[in-house]
């Protein structure tokens, strides 16, 4: 599979991190939460984007991912999500699945996670502000999950929503965007191999600040489409709505592919800072489709992706 053949990261290639290296106790604690594992590094062209004093696909700390983070149901500020997503409960988690597809119901994350093999994919990781970080995440790839639902031929578009807990989640309660947190993928992008659905990192859980039990990983997107704890998926004939681009339509898209040509209003796209590359570390360019290009590229031939942005 495209996500295996292109294997150039291997774990020597990546900064070491006690936890994960200990590849002993890693696979001790994937047994003992009952999913098997396949050892992947899910990216493609990393060695020859870097320039001088770039740090490349070196990944990011536990630290760096698991502290420095975008979930407004939590607050607004980048240690919010830590520090005050004690209390949120991601088990049990169950999963709605409606709409445009055969199989639909209540789902146990269990039901969804069992049959499918975890993964580990290491992936860039990019947000709309202009800051990214490499992330290896554990999961299950997205369109194996989507095909047991059996999508009918009337499914155009994937819906996903997050959960809307007010009790656990301080920012729901300020309101501070329309919650629950909507998201969307054309169906094409959704069977598409690399885009997933992570329910670990690290070979741990999902934190509750990235998103626990369960949110979606599309690599050559920017972070807002990669939505976090998911409690519905929804096909949809008609183009769903998504939360940023009803918040700031003309800011935010539906597409939101990684584009360093594509600036937003407010500032440019074309390079980023690496978090944890220290305080002084030049931004580094930002590659087209997140540096995914020869894998999704083929998905928007004759979209103008300077309107559908
Ligand atoms: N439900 C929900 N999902 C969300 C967000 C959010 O605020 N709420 N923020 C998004 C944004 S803007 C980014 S950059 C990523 C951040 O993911 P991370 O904190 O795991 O790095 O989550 C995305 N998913
Ligand atoms: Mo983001």
């Amino acid at each position: 599979m495209l996500i295996r053949k292109k294997a150039n990261i291997k774990p020597s290639d990546i900064t070491p991190e006690n936890r994960y290296l200990d590849r002993r106790s890693f696979i001790r604690s994937a047994t003992l939460a009952g999913s098997s594992l396949l050892f992947t590094a899910g990216c493609s062209g990393a060695d020859d984007d870097r320039t001088p004093g770039d740090s490349g696909m070196q990944v990011n700390s536990f630290k760096d991912i698991t502290s420095y983070n975008n979930f407004y149901e939590f607050g607004l500020d980048k240690k919010d999500p830590a520090r005050l997503s004690g209390k949120f409960r991601p088990r049990p988690w169950s999963v709605t699945v409606d709409g445009e597809a055969e199989n639909t119901g209540v789902f146990d994350f269990e039901d969804i996670v069992k049959p499918h093999m975890i993964e580990e994919r290491i992936y860039r990781f990019r947000c709309v502000e202009a800051w990214s970080m490499v992330v290896p995440w554990n999961g299950i790839a997205l369109g194996n999950l989507l095909k047991r639902f059996k999508p009918t031929s009337k499914a155009k578009y994937v819906a996903f929503e997050t959960v809307y807990r007010p009790s656990e989640m301080p920012g729901q309660r300020s309101h501070l965007l329309d919650f629950p947190y909507i998201e969307g993928l054309t169906i094409a992008e959704a069977m598409h191999p690399l885009a997933m659905l992570a329910t670990g990192l690290y070979g741990v859980d999902l934190p509750n600040q990235n998103g626990a039990p369960l949110r979606l990983i599309v690599p050559w997107k920017y972070g807002f489409k990669n939505i976090k704890s998911i409690v519905r998926i929804s096909f949809t004939e008609i183009r769903p709505r998504t939360t940023w681009s009803e918040t700031a339509p003309s800011e935010y898209g539906f597409y939101a592919n990684v584009n360093p040509e594509v600036d937003h209003p407010r500032w440019s796209q074309a390079r980023e800072r690496r978090i944890g590359s220290g305080l002084f570390a030049k931004k580094q360019p930002t590659l087209m489709f997140n540096g995914y290009a020869d894998e999704v590229a083929g998905l928007y031939t004759g979209l103008d992706l300077t309107r559908n942005f």
